[in-house]
């Protein structure tokens, strides 16, 4: 892949429907993305909502790719992804089939009507975080100079655990090789 790529690294989160398919598909999908390469999953976790909406609990992941997509078609892509998957939007933090979300794309900084990286809300989301730090642990992730100032950050941060627990259901996403 060209110098000109960038590696992205994405949350998806799900809480409605057969969690464990519908992550799968949206893996699958992404794997078929174009001008792009899956480089690392990290653990799944299922999650209670944060939000003011009574709902059921999520499965929650980060994985990073290289891409040689825009940021903007990028996330064009993700949204198409996210409806393939029969998301619909409805109320803010509301239930949803698949939401994927663009949290770093190397270290831009962007903020336009549409999207704003890093992800401004990364920080606070136990659900986002944990999953993470898993992710940058993982090769080729954890021996990338690349990704060290987001490692420092990461380690820095205190957290709950609460709402959170490691995944042991199936990950049928996993036994595939990237
Ligand atoms: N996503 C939200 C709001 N709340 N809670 C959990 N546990 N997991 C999520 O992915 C999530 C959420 C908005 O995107
Ligand atoms: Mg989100
Ligand atoms: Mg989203």
């Amino acid at each position: 892949m060209n110098p000109a790529s960038a590696q992205v690294i994405l949350a998806l989160g799900g809480n409605l429907g057969d969690r464990p398919a519908i992550l799968h598909q949206a893996l699958s999908l992404i794997r078929k993305l174009p001008e792009t390469e899956l480089l690392a999953i990290s653990d799944t976790y299922e999650t209670t909502a944060v939000s003011l909406i009574s709902q059921p609990d999520y499965l929650n992941l980060c994985l990073a790719i290289r891409t040689q997509m825009s940021p903007q078609k990028l996330l064009a892509e993700c949204l198409s992804i996210e409806s393939n998957l029969g998301r619909i939007r409805s109320e803010r933090n509301g239930p949803r089939t698949c939401d994927i979300d663009l949290l770093f794309f190397g270290k831009l900084s962007l903020k336009e009507s549409t999207l704003t990286l890093p992800h401004p809300r990364w920080t606070s989301r136990g659900f986002v975080v944990f999953p993470l730090r898993n992710l940058l642990q993982r090769e080729p992730l954890a021996n990338c100079p690349e990704w060290d100032w987001l490692r420092t950050e990461v380690s820095q941060l205190s957290l709950s655990t609460d709402g959170l627990r490691l995944w042991t259901g199936p990950t049928p996403w996993m036994t595939q090789k990237i």
